[in-house]
């Protein structure tokens, strides 16, 4: 196997005093705290440009093998948003009306959600993330991923965060099956959706359901010496 290394180049590193480093944790902190899963979307437009820097940043997210294995499709198309609608909301009447077992349907029941998706149309863009299996490397031979639901699920972290800074709202939604997206978007077989991003701004007066977070006990061990 032939194989060509990186050459390598300097770390761009910026060393903080340790009370800065605890304060912009703090800050960063304090502002995704602030992130909310969205389910009333306004129809305010949002300008591309936007939606082309988080999707810089999400480009940032590490991978394996650094093959960057990620499609990111976004829609502002009526048409599109209309097709995308018709084909989640065929899905999930199929999954509340029969495919979910009754304990899943349970756990959902206290954030009302149900078969209606008005947001997908509604909603200003959808990001539609794919991750790839394969990829076609330049001699036109199939080449594996690695890691791919890892490193796609990185970077679709990172671009709710980018959108949440950016003073946008967002919303995972994901319609199972979802193979209906690879034909609307045109997306090759070699590629699967992960999940929708609904992007937009809350409606005025949006209401989010009161849950709370686990506290640093809950969800955390450290083990110092
Ligand atoms: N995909 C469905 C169901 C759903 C599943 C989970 I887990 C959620 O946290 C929310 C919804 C839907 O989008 O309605």
């Amino acid at each position: 196997m032939e194989s060509d290394s990186f050459k390598s180049i300097p770390l761009e590193f910026e060393l903080l005093e340790e009370a800065e480093m605890v304060e912009r944790a703090k800050a960063f902190n304090e502002r995704l705290q602030k992130r909310r899963t969205v389910r009333d979307f306004s129809d305010k437009q949002i300008p591309r440009e936007l939606i082309e820097q988080c999707l810089l940043t999400a480009n940032s997210a590490p991978s394996g093998a650094n093959r960057q294995p990620w499609h990111f499709a976004a829609v502002s198309d009526p048409g599109k948003k209309k097709e995308i609608r018709e084909g989640a909301e065929e899905e999930e009447r199929e999954f509340y009306t029969s495919r979910a077992p009754q304990d899943w349907l349970d756990a959902l029941a206290p954030l009302g959600t149900d078969q209606n998706k008005p947001f997908l149309e509604r909603a200003p863009y959808l990001i539609v993330i794919f991750g790839q299996k394969f990829e076609i490397d330049k001699k036109g031979s199939k080449q594996k991923n690695y890691y791919v639901t890892e490193s796609v699920g990185i970077a679709t972290g990172l671009l709710i965060a980018a959108l949440h800074n950016a003073g946008l709202a967002t919303l995972t939604h994901t319609p199972s099956p979802m193979k209906f997206l690879n034909k609307i978007l045109d997306r090759p077989d070699t590629e699967r959706p992960l999940m929708v991003l609904v992007v937009g701004y809350p409606e005025e007066n949006a209401q989010v359901p009161a849950i709370s977070r686990k506290t640093l006990d809950q969800f955390t061990s450290f083990h110092d010496d």
